[in-house]
């Protein structure tokens, strides 16, 4: 292990089970068991240190072969005779198997994303957890229905019957690993699918060490896998595979459009979830010092590495000045620091190639004439560390890119508007259309803007809430399909529609 990472490792006490995790080559999880017979290899960069942490795996498409393979016998197989009732019951066993591995697969998020372990500990892993006691409670109720058929002569019986879609491609970004994976994991098991995972291939830690969980706990062989490796090599060949029925993913746009392309050649059931620029409208009523804890939390949790980030704010003019005076005050008072130190909240972003790409868009917000209101200046006066401040831009416009495209990072634009209709087309104008969120205390108002506002999520007083019980997707350019909720079942079975054509029940003669 590099100097600095075991340094930085024994600064913040890293458990000596998360250490032996990571400080070996990480593989493949396929049929059960870790393999790894990876020529080409992916260096893991830690992002506090920005020190190589270990290798992962480059695999090929023979790998996702075998993969699928693995999951298609296993879907024929044991998973697909269990009876629900145990399948319920081998979920809820990975569940428990999570809480008490819990600092460790907060540890991994940490140390793989960089993120705050704070945030990890009760987000990630706890809403990870949540999900499969969630899903687990769905694999014992999927019921068909029988319908008294309307149309139909002499006597019939008709039903319907749900059956899971069958292997499972679940692509997974980088921003929670741990949490996106559960989304996809849960309600696909629930449904009888099973499954083959692809992380992305900076953060591949914890879906390893779920994988390793399962098999622990008793899932068979073949259930859950996961191929590590490029993403334009293993989710290319996911999205290509005959051997796939459907995919699950969540990334970017332009990806998640080339990966919807190939999957339907083959016809593959389809959920993209991809990126956001969510707007955020503060009206004349609202409670301002709520408005501002909440959209601090809702644009510099994960270090504004979230999909629903509230990124544009529209504040009415009334309320503008008071509002940016406390975004700005909250937003310095933001402890910064290592992902692993319990304290931080403003974190190192996952690579220096994305730190790159939000510092453009920094810099395009200082050439497009928004106003700089606290954090990055432009030019060379900036941290010499994988850490961007919280960044916050008045004045800002949609002709800019900061109100335009997703940034991915820690950086608010804000700017004020005069009658609800503007704020309503301002913030309706994105391509993306997966959150939303309203501030004010008058319930008229509140309703009337979630029903205007065209998102997938709307947060009223609050901004990321999420809760297993709650279809999360979005709309328009944020792709379509939803994860949790009921409504995610129907996305992992198919519905068969059974007639029986009955003899007439009058006896012979
Ligand atoms: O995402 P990608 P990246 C946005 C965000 C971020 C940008 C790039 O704006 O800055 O995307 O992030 C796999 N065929 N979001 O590069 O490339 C890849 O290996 C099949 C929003 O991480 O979309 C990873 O597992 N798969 C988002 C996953 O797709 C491919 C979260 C996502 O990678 C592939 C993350 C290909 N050709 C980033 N290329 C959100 N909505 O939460 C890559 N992948």
């Amino acid at each position: 292990m590099e100097k600095n990472i075991a340094s930085y490792f024994d600064q913040f006490a890293v458990p000596a089970e998360v250490v032996s995790f990571v400080d070996r080559p990480i593989g493949h999880f396929i049929d059960g068991v870790e393999l790894d017979t990876a020529a080409d290899r992916i260096d893991l960069i830690e992002p506090f240190t920005r020190e190589r942490l270990t290798s992962l795996a480059s695999g090929t498409a023979s790998d996702v072969d075998l993969a699928v393979a693995s999951a298609r016998k296993a879907l024929v197989g044991p998973w697909g005779r269990m009876p629900p009732l145990e399948r319920q019951r081998l979920i809820l066993r990975l569940a428990e198997a999570m809480e008490a591995d819990a600092d460790v697969l907060a540890h991994l998020e940490a140390i793989d994303v960089g993120k705050a372990i704070s945030e990890a500990r009760t987000i990630d892993v706890a809403g990870a957890i949540a999900n499969l006691e969630y899903f687990a409670g769905w694999t014992s109720k999927l019921d068909g229905r029988t319908t008294n058929a309307v149309a139909l002569a002499g006597e019939t019986l008709t039903y319907t019957v749900k059956e899971p879609v069958g292997v499972v491609a679940a692509i997974i970004p980088w921003n929670f690993p741990l949490q996106i994976l559960s989304w996809k994991l849960a309600a696909a098991l629930a449904c009888g699918c099973t499954v083959v995972c692809k992380p992305s291939e900076q953060t591949p830690l914890s879906a390893m060490r779920i994988a390793h969980l399962a098999a622990k706990v008793g899932f068979p062989p073949g259930v859950i896998n996961v191929v590590n490796g490029l993403g334009h090599v293993i989710g290319q060949a996911l999205a290509a595979h005959r051997g796939i029925d459907k995919l699950s993913f969540t990334g970017s746009t332009p990806v998640g459009k080339a990966v919807g392309k190939t999957a339907l050649e083959t016809m593959k059931r389809l959920t993209l979830e991809l990126g956001g620029k969510s707007p955020v409208i503060v009206t004349g009523n609202a409670n301002i010092d709520n408005a501002a804890n909440a959209i601090l939390s809702g644009i510099f949790l994960n270090s504004g590495q979230v999909c629903d980030a509230g990124s544009r704010v529209y504040a009415h003019k009334s309320i503008h000045d008071e509002l940016v005076h406390k975004l700005r005050s909250g937003a310095e008072s933001l402890p910064i620091g290592a992902g692993l130190d319990p304290a931080s909240r403003i974190t190192p972003l996952v690579s220096s190639a994305h730190r790159t790409k939000v510092l453009d868009h920094i810099d395009s917000a200082h050439a497009e004439g928004a106003a700089l209101v606290t954090g990055e200046p432009t030019g060379s006066d900036r941290r010499g560390d994988g850490i961007l401040r919280p960044t916050i831009f008045d004045n800002c416009s949609e002709n800019m890119r900061i109100f335009r495209e997703e940034i991915f990072g820690p950086v608010l634009g804000v700017s004020h508007f005069d009658t609800i209709d503007q704020a309503i087309e301002r913030a309706n104008s994105a391509d993306f259309g997966l959150a939303a969120a309203v501030y004010s205390d008058n319930v008229d108002e509140t309703v009337q803007l979630s029903r205007r506002l065209k998102a997938g999520n709307i947060y009223i007083n609050a901004h990321g809430l999420l809760d297993p019980t709650m279809p999360f997707g979005g709309m328009g350019a944020s792709g379509f399909g939803k994860d949790m909720g009921p409504e995610q079942l129907d996305g992992f079975l198919s519905t068969k529609s059974v007639y029986v054509q009955v003899a007439s029940s009058s006896a012979p003669e």
